[in-house]
């Protein structure tokens, strides 16, 4: 192992000096260095002629191919192995000293097991390659609410991906100081990709992550789903404040009022696509603004109001079905400066994936690097191939996106996939009731993943693989946030997948959905009617602006319509779940619940006169 200055003739990366003298940074990278034996180690400043030198670097060794370097500036392609291709929640542990504090949601292990376990694993693992020391800082350099972390990788590729999604470099070390030994201590070994020997472990006591044995995103940029939200969950818990699964975007109404809106959904449920919608054509003159796609770090302002930041610098976006007309924004987020990974490659050096627009290539090379043609029954790009973007490419970026204080957050929005019983919008009665919209949302799995088409997977908050500690504390401490906000934001459920007799959807979603957003912000700021349901408020016919969508009526009240059976339903296996949980389930959440299902059996009871209200 060195640390002098000189070029290594084995790989051309550069060892260089620590850029800090933090005798709390320096003394742990050696602890580490010494366990993990890399040949030399590299500290990343996060400056453009690091980024040039690691770029070639990856190039030169295979880890990253060019892409058409003018058509897509500062473009290449990465190819993860085959056995590596998205986070890994079987092997993802919550190593809290007792299990009762991680809960039954996540896997635990005994701290010390873990670091026993994975010190044997990384022993000499880094033997032959480069250790990078990337220090970042997750939130805008100035915000006093923002986190350090450093996170130490045998992986050029996850040094060049941590580079967008954070800030990161001597920024970072700048903020940390010489001192302080508040930051996150994250070990990422690739290890020999093996999902036998595959963990990634969080120690939220320590501040701390192992991650070994795979290089795909999730699992391997610590900063993400790591940091941002296992861990910070935990710290949001101790310090009163909330790490969310969380898209942040701003509207903006013809007349420039602007208001924020928080959203949860389950992974893949189109987050991306709803942070940068572009509004339909009625909607002249309004924009939505992204702060963020995936992440929300909520605290209570000076004035009582509810505050989001961004804790992210890029987007890490999932690449197939982004097109003109799903996400026109995201798109031209990805024209330079990108990293894409397992998506298909043109013979010209340009991306491709399934639902891209244009006529399919007849020929392709496929994410696995094969020759692919037209007409192929397997597909071109991995269903999770991803891109990640800076998020300043973005030509929407709300101008807040850096704002230290964060945006104040006038709506939150649960939602999910429900083929049924979700109808369009619901407005909770109240901050409790909210909560459990939140407490209780799910999505439906796809075949892809079960094998059961249509069961319902509870996903609170979309944060079910996201939570450093017990699930039924995390509704706990959402209860008590009340308590702390002077002007709480309303909560909103939302489900854009309703699906009629034919299984045929029966909203057309993507821009479409502007309409719904604008009726949640009428509602948030106290502006328009809606109509009172046993299990929330509905818009009445009129407050949804339908304006220049060519949709029956018909169809509308079906995406509205409340049906008691399924309400039953949905009730009894909300029940079901916070079984699962355990007796720690607040009080108010299981009486909100047995409120709900008696109201189904006075209503009942009060005879076949009686109508469910639906919009018409
Ligand atoms: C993501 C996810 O990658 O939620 O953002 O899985
Ligand atoms: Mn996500």
């Amino acid at each position: 192992m060195t640390t002098a200055t000189v070029p290594s003739a084995t790989q051309g990366d550069v060892a260089s000096k620590p850029l800090t003298t933090n005798p709390h940074l320096t003394a742990w990278v050696e602890q580490m260095a010494r366990m993990c034996q890399p040949d030399r180690i590299v500290w990343c400043d996060g400056s453009e002629a690091e980024r040039k030198r690691l770029t070639e670097h990856a190039v030169a060794t295979g880890t990253l191919l060019p892409l058409d370097q003018k058509k897509l500036p500062g473009c290449y392609l990465h190819r993860s192995n085959p056995n590596d291709v998205a986070r890994v929640e079987h092997l993802t542990f919550i190593c809290t000293p007792t299990k009762d504090e991680a809960g039954p949601s996540n896997n635990w292990m005994a701290p010390e097991d873990a670091y026993k376990k994975l010190s044997e694993l990384y022993a000499g693992s880094m033997k032959g390659r480069t250790m990078y020391v990337v220090p970042y800082v997750m939130g805008p350099l100035e915000s006093p609410f923002s986190k350090v972390g450093v996170e130490l990788t045998d992986s050029v590729y996850v040094a060049l991906n941590m580079r967008i999604m954070t800030r990161m470099g001597q920024g970072a070390l700048d903020r940390l100081g010489p001192e302080s030994d508040d930051f996150n201590k994250g070990l990422h070994c690739t290890g020999d990709v093996n999902p036998e020997r595959r963990f990634i472990c969080h120690f939220p006591q320590d501040n701390a992550i192992w991650s070994f044995g795979s290089g795909y995103g999730g699992n391997a940029l610590l900063g993400k789903k790591c940091l941002a939200l296992r861990i910070a969950s935990y710290l949001g818990r101790d310090e009163g404040w909330l790490a969310e699964h969380m898209l942040i975007l701003g509207v903006e109404s013809p007349d420039g009022e602007m208001t924020y809106v928080a959203a949860a959904f389950p992974s893949q449920c189109g987050k991306t696509n709803f942070a940068m919608m572009i509004p339909p054509k009625r909607f002249k003159g309004w924009k939505v603004w992204t702060v963020g796609d995936d992440i929300a770090w909520l605290r209570v302002g000076d004035d009582g109001r509810l505050y989001a930041v961004n804790p992210e610098a890029g987007y890490f976006g999932v690449a197939p079905g982004t097109s003109s007309s799903s996400n026109p924004t995201a798109l031209k987020s990805i024209q330079r400066d990108t990293l894409f990974t397992n998506v298909a490659m043109t013979s010209d050096g340009d991306v491709w994936w399934e639902g891209k627009d244009g006529d399919i290539p007849a020929e392709l090379t496929d994410w696995q690097g094969r020759p692919w043609s037209r007409g192929s029954m397997e597909k071109a790009a991995h269903p999770n191939s991803r891109f990640t973007a800076p998020m300043k490419n973005n030509p929407y970026l709300s101008k807040f996106a850096d704002d230290p204080q964060g945006v104040p957050i006038s709506a939150i929005i649960f939602g999910g996939r429900r083929a049924d019983t979700i109808p369009l919008v619901l407005q909770s009665f109240n901050w409790t009731h909210g909560v459990y919209f939140g407490a209780t949302m799910g999505s439906e799995t796809t075949a892809a993943a079960t094998g059961k088409v249509g069961v319902v997977r509870r996903d609170p908050f979309a944060m079910l693989p996201f939570l450093g500690y017990n699930m039924a504390d995390y509704f706990k401490h959402w209860l008590s946030m009340q308590a702390k906000i002077q002007y709480p934001p309303k909560i909103f459920l939302v489900n854009w997948f309703r699906k009629d007799r034919n299984g045929k959807f029966v909203w057309p979603g993507f821009g479409e959905n502007m309409r719904v957003l604008k009726w949640i912000v009428d509602r948030a700021r106290l502006r328009v009617g809606g109509r009172e349901t046993p299990f929330g408020w509905v818009p009445r016919p009129g407050d949804l602006d339908l304006s220049g969508l060519d949709i029956p009526t018909e169809r509308v009240e079906e995406a509205t319509h409340i049906d008691l059976d399924e309400w039953r339903r949905e009730l009894e296996g909300a029940g079901e779940f916070f079984t699962t949980l355990g007796a720690n389930v607040p009080k108010e959440l299981q009486m909100q619940r047995e409120l709900l299902l008696a109201r189904i059996e006075s209503i009942r009871t009060s005879g076949p006169q009686y109508h469910p209200p639906t919009t018409t």
